[in-house]
């Protein structure tokens, strides 16, 4: 049985940065999330299930992948963690073919479109199976991906466009209700222009799950972020991209960027993403917003730099960012649709 998905990878505007320490294994956030779905940068996979006990081949980027390779073993836990949800998963062997279309690991989210493609052609070779129609709604693949990695729940939604992931609630079961689902239609935001800015291609020196660690045990003002963006932030934001205030929406996006970098400044020992030019690309918007806020900048955990402007302004957006960068490692994309099923599947 085969099946392939296209996943679309994600942009936090609220970061997610930090699970539960109860929780860490099912990777509950600490905080809701935020995102916007991107329109051109995605993971196409295809699985390859037949009966067995469990089997898995894994093939990234045109790389077969070993038991000692870190993306392998990624999968394998994955895998374990779902069969503890869904046992029947353990009686198949997977062959996964999977190709993204941007820089693994370079500070854009190649885990995000990885695991929400993977989980979606896993459920499309599931669908005739009576045992998994429990399991087929859009929340609990939400719920599967982010077994896989945190924020792959938020490239599930179908509908995408901007998806909050909420933290779950504590009382009742909190994996079941932390899953992710689109707020506004990316149709509603068709004004808004991504701009990614290339700044370095290495991969990034403290993996997300590591620096998010050290943040959560060390940063004496963490769980003070945590409530600042939970109460205010995020809902202020929703709201705003709600009434298309685009400069509200903009400036809370800088603000929660902003906010990361600090908490990742405060964490012990300290832990640097930004570099000279991602500070170059701060303050360019900043003297750009003089009068009005025209423009936005996020920053993930690495120096590559997220911009949003509106199309008007996009022209002179791309100037700006030209000049810090070069023509070459700027990509202009925008809010885009959730994952989707194709017919031409992926050979080794
Ligand atoms: C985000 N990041 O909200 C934040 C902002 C990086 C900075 O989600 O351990 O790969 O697999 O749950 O999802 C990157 O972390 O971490 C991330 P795991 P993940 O997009």
């Amino acid at each position: 049985m085969k099946c392939t998905a296209i996943a679309p990878t994600n942009i936090a505007i609220i970061k997610y940065w930090g699970k539960e320490p109860e929780w860490e294994e099912e990777h509950i956030p600490t905080k809701s999330s935020l995102s916007f779905t991107v329109k051109e940068l995605y993971t196409k996979t295809t699985v390859d299930a037949g009966e067995g006990n469990g089997g898995l081949e894994f093939h990234l980027n045109g790389e077969r992948k070993e038991k000692e390779d870190q993306a392998y073993e990624y999968v394998l836990k994955f895998f374990e963690r779902l069969r503890r949800v869904v046992p029947e998963i353990g009686n198949y062997d997977y062959r996964i073919i999977s190709k993204n279309n941007f820089p693994t690991a370079a500070g854009f989210a190649s885990s995000a479109s990885g695991f929400s493609a993977l989980v979606k052609a896993i459920a499309g070779v599931m669908k005739e199976e009576k045992w998994f129609e429990e399991y087929s709604g859009e929340k609990e693949l939400s719920v599967f991906a982010r077994l896989g990695s945190g924020s792959a729940a938020r490239s599930i939604p179908c509908k995408g466009g901007v998806v909050v992931w909420k933290r779950g609630e504590r009382k009742k079961n909190v994996s079941e209700t932390s899953y992710a689902e689109s707020v506004v239609s990316p149709e509603f935001l068709q004004e808004i222009s991504i701009i990614y800015v290339k700044i370095q291609e290495e991969e990034k020196k403290i993996k997300s799950r590591k620096g998010m660690k050290m943040s959560v045990e060390t940063n004496p003002l963490y769980w003070e972020w945590v409530n600042y963006e939970e109460e205010k932030l995020l809902p202020e934001t929703i709201g705003f991209l709600k009434g298309k205030n685009f400069k509200g929406v903009f400036e809370n996006i800088m603000k929660a960027s902003n906010n990361l970098h600090q908490i990742c400044m405060g964490t012990y020992p300290p832990i640097i993403y930004l570099n000279e030019k991602s500070r170059e690309v701060i303050e360019r918007i900043h003297e750009f917003n003089e009068e009005e806020i025209k423009a936005a900048y996020t920053f993930d955990a690495g120096p590559n730099a997220v911009v949003f402007t509106t199309k008007g302004h996009e022209k002179k957006v791309m100037k700006m960012l030209e000049k810090i960068v070069g023509k070459k490692r700027l990509l202009l994309t925008a809010v885009g649709e959730g994952p989707r099923y194709v017919e031409e599947h992926l050979e080794v």
